[in-house]
């Protein structure tokens, strides 16, 4: 141990002084493993100390986190023949590709290798896809412990840390060995010490639950959001039915039996051959029977006058029975404006569509943060989005009165062959921060739509629950 320390030293990947960390505090030590890349002497004897110190744990794979840790869990697959998985570190772009690469089977152990540990956040980022796929995940090894709650965090989420140095006995050693004069550790050990209660302290404030919807009802300007997130509670129920069926005589059927399982219906009314001009008010009746609302998703995407005269006119008269419709902000704010002159007065609700599920589509970065913006000015009519990844969206964050609906979900992850990516529900809830399950085929094509539903709904529910929890 005493050795990789001083190596360690010898390298720079520990250094003392005086450095501006990204945070912008100044500190007395400053830690970087990526160097050890460029010495494999160091890497070599960094995962043979790793691994040893797991030589009591059983486990199948390993997976390192992304980045600096994916050398160190290479040289220990490579050098002990065990499996590796790799976890991609950029979730938004990955559309049907998978979060976790590599082959493995269901219920298969996997240790997961980091190179440092401060809060654990890092770790379990890693561990919730790993466990959203059906891997165990009950260990993981550290070379370094920062000591600042990462353990307890760690073992509050079913993870034991295994950790070969702490800071503190690294300081000692340091000492011991004459690399350091007494002053220089009194100014490291104060620093660590005091930065452990900084820790504690954020530890706490990022472990804050989510919001539950109903505190996020109380903080909706729009009657219709405010209704939504009701009935979400109401109900226990995060799911919509995207009932993309043949027939307006088949989506009534289906709203029928689906019913009670969801929390919003949305359809595309321009579908059907045989709508008729009673659709909305069958379809309204059915929706107060079982208690959810109805969202046209009609996806508006002209100028607002034009947006405003399709929204109430034509043959489908979307303004007399739609509580919620969505558009594209690919014309600008105008279109949020046309259709709340007609919406507002009636109370309903707007969702903006943010991301889209498809592979290759354009709204992303400055178009999404265009989006947020148009809908925080307007807060009072558009009710949220239809997002994919909005965990992953920079930024000041965004105002928890906006609902997020996520298209492109189902049991198993894949595509439908013409471009629609699906994920699952805990990853769309749990990991990338949006509300209502959108699902379509998953539900339709099945065999039994009213168990299937029920299925989505308590998955949904319980990555819900967790989030809150
Ligand atoms: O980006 C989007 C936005 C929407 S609203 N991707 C989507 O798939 N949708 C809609 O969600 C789409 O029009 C369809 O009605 C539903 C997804 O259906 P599924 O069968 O793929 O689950």
């Amino acid at each position: 141990m005493e050795s990789l320390v001083l190596k360690l030293h010898e390298i720079s990947a520990v250094k003392f002084g005086n450095f501006k960390l990204k945070s912008g505090i100044s500190s007395p030590i400053y830690i970087d493993l990526r160097l050890i890349i460029s010495y494999p002497s160091v890497l070599r004897q960094i995962s043979q100390t790793m691994i040893s110190s797991v030589s009591n744990t059983k486990f199948d794979l390993v997976c390192g986190v992304p980045y600096t840790a994916l050398p160190i869990a290479t040289c220990v697959s490579v050098t002990h023949n065990i499996p590796m998985v790799m976890r991609r570190k950029e979730v938004k772009d990955y559309g049907t590709s998978k979060a976790i690469e590599g082959d493995f089977k269901h219920d298969q152990s996997c240790l997961i290798i980091e190179d440092l540990v401060t809060s654990g956040t890092s770790v379990l980022e890693t561990a919730a896809p790993l466990r959203n796929i059906g891997l165990k995940v009950s260990d993981a090894v550290v070379l370094i412990d920062r000591e600042q709650g990462g353990r307890e965090n760690l073992e509050s989420n079913g993870i034991k840390l295994h950790a070969i140095l702490k800071l503190t006995e690294m300081v000692k050693i340091l000492k011991e060995k004459g690399r350091l004069d007494e002053e220089m550790v009194r100014v490291v050990m104060r620093f660590l010490e005091e930065n452990q209660k900084v820790a504690a302290l954020e530890n706490t404030t990022k472990l804050k639950k989510a919001l539950s919807y109903l505190e996020r009802a109380k903080l909706s300007k729009n009657p219709m959001g405010k209704r939504l997130f009701e009935i979400m509670a109401e109900k226990e129920s995060n799911l919509c039915l995207a009932a993309d069926v043949g027939t307006a005589a088949e989506l009534l059927e289906i709203a029928e039996k689906v019913g009670r399982e969801i929390c919003l219906l949305k359809t595309h009314v321009d579908i059907f051959p045989d709508f008729t001009p009673d659709f909305g008010s069958k379809l309204r009746a059915i929706a107060e029977k079982h208690n959810f609302l109805i969202f046209e998703d009609r996806k508006f995407a002209d100028i607002g006058n034009t947006s405003a005269m399709q929204y109430e006119g034509g043959i489908f008269h979307i303004l007399e029975w739609a509580d919620i419709v969505n558009a594209h902000i690919i014309s600008g704010p105008g279109i949020v404006d046309g259709l709340k002159l007609k919406g507002l007065p009636r109370g309903k609700g707007l969702l903006l569509l943010a991301e889209m599920s498809s592979a290759g589509n354009l709204a992303k970065g400055d178009y999404t943060a265009a989006a947020v913006k148009i809908a925080e000015d307007h807060s009072d009519f558009v009710i949220g989005f239809i997002s994919v990844n909005p965990a992953s969206w920079s930024g000041a964050p965004i105002n928890p009165c906006f609902i997020h609906a996520t298209p492109g979900v189902q049991v198993a992850i894949g595509g439908d062959g013409l471009g629609q990516q699906y994920n699952t529900p805990y990853s769309v809830i749990h990991d990338r921060g949006s509300d209502i399950i959108i699902v379509g085929c998953g539900i339709i094509k099945s065999a039994n739509p009213v168990a299937v539903a029920r299925e989505y709904r308590l998955q949904g529910w319980s990555a819900y629950l967790e989030k809150c929890n």
